[in-house]
């Protein structure tokens, strides 16, 4: 019988004939190791030494101007059936995938050295986390694992002990776009991606284990891999509710996940804790409750509106031992971006000029890379075997008309159809039309590793007789008046929505049935202190039938588009819901 170790060592020994390194490091995660990776950068020019009175342990990589975010073309999800991967992904034949990437890694790591990166996606004793092994060629990869994965020693041994583990193979490569992919075989637990050193598409454990491949093995085994922030909602009474919640990007997930309550909330002994800020993995318990880990270990924050109003604790924890990537430096090299509203900025992410007329001085996509043990409300329930029981589920996007601040799914189903539904208005970016609904499915589009139809199908599967699942929730903290300013003030104000949802949970809170779901009734909604005038509390809740009648028409043909695997009782809720427009009865 052969063991693990030795499949294992197996396949670093074939990956090193194919990609002829002149070394192999096998990474034990030692802070020694961490600091000799980080010398040999700085020496390299890979990374930039930042002020070290003002930000100690904290660095500058600038990437390669053509490889600043993930490449959806690229990123492929190889099924031996293409119906498989479904609408929603690239595909390519498994077999044509392997013989295509294989030829660029021939050879690659010639004059490199080869790094294999043990890592555990959740705490190391947790019966929900999962092992992979990356290797790779960049040194930046391996000491950003570091930071967002368990890596190392411990989660080598518990590979030995298991048995299974993800494999991710990544090299640079030359960082020619027109040869760059990222695959998947959720089949074979197998990640490759060549040609991007790009986080998304390097670090391997991020969305392409925790997301891609894990979705895919939670389908087979029963369980949620999920892109979505996880915060400890604790009451003046010591009770924490935990709750999860998806948002597309741009919509402020990781503020959201370090919300600081403002007066009296704080005062009067309410306090959140920080689990996760992007990624959740959630299995039924014993019990018929969701829990759920943070399969991560540190933050990969976007940088640029990243502030001391916007996220105190994101500013707190980002004065020491951190790496940031393609954001623009001071004169006295301290970290800047755009939206920090300190500082100005004397180089931009590519080393010239800021004020020379380039554009933004930090990328829109710069990220930093920090433990999350730095975050001043980060939890110690994140290193819980068990994880956290999960009280309710929340979905949002951003739409400044026709979508209430907050409201309730009736039931499982529904809320099904409210994550299946979930759509954003773009904001800036450089290829997109600004202000276009884009739908993007439980914030799952680029990350779901099978097809949506069959997707859906899963997460209607959990509401079984014995399940005590958590209450669906719907938010919108961007809604607009008529002189186009915003309705609700947001960020730590976003509290106040955050009670209504654990006085919904707890039966303190009656609300009122609409056809598209439940509101707040009149004072359920504590906006006390707040300065908001009757009129923008109608406008914030305001339900326009005929506006909806259209969207959800909308809806009808979206779902239709992913085909013949769309389950039934999806589009019957969608039904439903019309119905219950029509006749202008919540109860249909
Ligand atoms: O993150 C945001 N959140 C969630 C916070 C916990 N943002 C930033 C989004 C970009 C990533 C928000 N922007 C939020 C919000 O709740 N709301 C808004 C819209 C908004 C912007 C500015 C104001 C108010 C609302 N400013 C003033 O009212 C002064
Ligand atoms: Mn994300």
């Amino acid at each position: 019988m052969t063991s693990t170790l030795d499949s294992l060592n197996d396949w670093v020994e074939q990956t090193a004939r194919l990609t002829r390194p002149d070394r192999v490091h096998w990474c034990d995660g030692s802070e020694a190791e961490y600091h000799a990776l980080v010398n040999q950068m700085l020496e390299n020019g890979d990374l930039i030494e930042l002020n070290q009175d003002t930000h100690p342990g904290c660095y500058l990589h600038r990437s390669d101007p053509k490889d600043v975010a993930r490449v959806e073309q690229l990123t492929l999800v190889c099924h031996p059936n293409r119906e498989d991967a479904g609408p929603n992904n690239h595909w390519m034949d498994p077999a044509e995938a392997h013989a295509k990437i294989d030829a660029l890694f021939e050879g690659c790591m010639a004059g490199r050295t080869l790094y294999v990166v043990p890592y555990c996606m959740g705490p190391i004793g947790s019966p929900i986390a999962r092992c992979g092994v990356e290797i790779t060629d960049s040194p930046y990869v391996v000491a950003n694992m570091r930071i967002m994965t368990r890596m190392g020693k411990a989660a080598q041994e518990r590979i030995e002990r298991e048995g299974s583990f993800v494999k991710g193979l990544h090299s640079t490569g030359e960082l020619d776009p027109e040869r760059r992919w990222i695959m998947h075989f959720p089949e074979q637990l197998t990640i490759k991606s060549y040609g991007s050193g790009y986080g998304g598409n390097a670090l391997l454990g991020k969305k392409c284990h925790a997301l891609r491949i894990a979705s895919h093995q939670a389908h087979s085994e029963g369980w949620l891999a999920e892109h979505m922030l996880i915060v400890g909602i604790q009451n003046p009474q010591g009770e924490i509710h935990y709750i999860a919640a998806a948002f597309p990007s741009a919509c402020g997930k990781t503020n959201l996940s370090m919300l600081i309550p403002p007066e009296p909330y704080a005062t009067n002994g309410w306090k959140i804790w920080t689990v996760g800020d992007d990624i959740c993995w959630m299995t039924p318990g014993e019990d018929g409750q969701l829990w759920a880990i943070n399969p991560e270990a540190g933050f990969f924050g976007v940088a640029p509106g990243t502030s001391r109003k916007t996220n105190p604790n994101a500013l707190a924890m980002l004065g020491r031992d951190a790496i940031f990537t393609n954001v623009a430096v001071t004169a006295d090299m301290q970290p800047w971006w755009e939206g920090l509203g300190e500082g100005t900025p004397a180089k931009d992410w590519q080393g010239r000029d800021a004020n020379s007329g380039n554009g933004p001085a930090a990328h829109p996509n710069s990220r930093f890379t920090v433990s999350a043990s730095q975050c001043p409300s980060w939890s110690p329930e994140t290193e819980a075997a068990h994880g956290v029981p999960i009280s309710a589920i929340v979905f949002g996007g951003r739409r400044q008309s026709l979508v209430p601040l907050v409201f309730e799914a009736r039931d499982w189903t529904h809320g099904v159809l409210l994550g299946a539904s979930m759509a954003s208005e773009t904001t800036a970016a450089a290829t997109d039309k600004v202000g276009v609904v884009r739908r993007d499915p439980m914030a799952m589009k680029p990350f779901c590793g099978y097809n949506f139809g069959d997707y859906f199908a899963h997460w209607l599967s959990f509401d079984k007789d014995d399940s005590q699942l958590p209450k669906v929730f719907h938010v919108n903290w961007f809604r607009k008046g008529d002189d186009g300013s915003f309705l609700w003030p947001g960020f730590g104000e976003n509290m106040r929505v955050l009670e209504w949802m654990l006085k919904r949970i707890s039966g303190q809170a009656q609300g009122v049935q609409t056809p598209i779901g439940i509101i707040p009734a009149d004072g359920e909604l504590d906006l006390a202190g707040l300065d908001l005038d009757q009129h923008t509390l109608q406008a914030l809740f305001a339900i326009d039938p005929a506006a909806w009648k259209q969207e959800l028409e909308d809806i009808g043909e979206y779902l239709d588009s992913y085909g013949t695997r769309m389950p039934e009782k999806l589009k019957a809720e969608q039904q439903r819901v019309t119905r219950a427009l029509d006749e202008g009865n919540p109860q249909s």
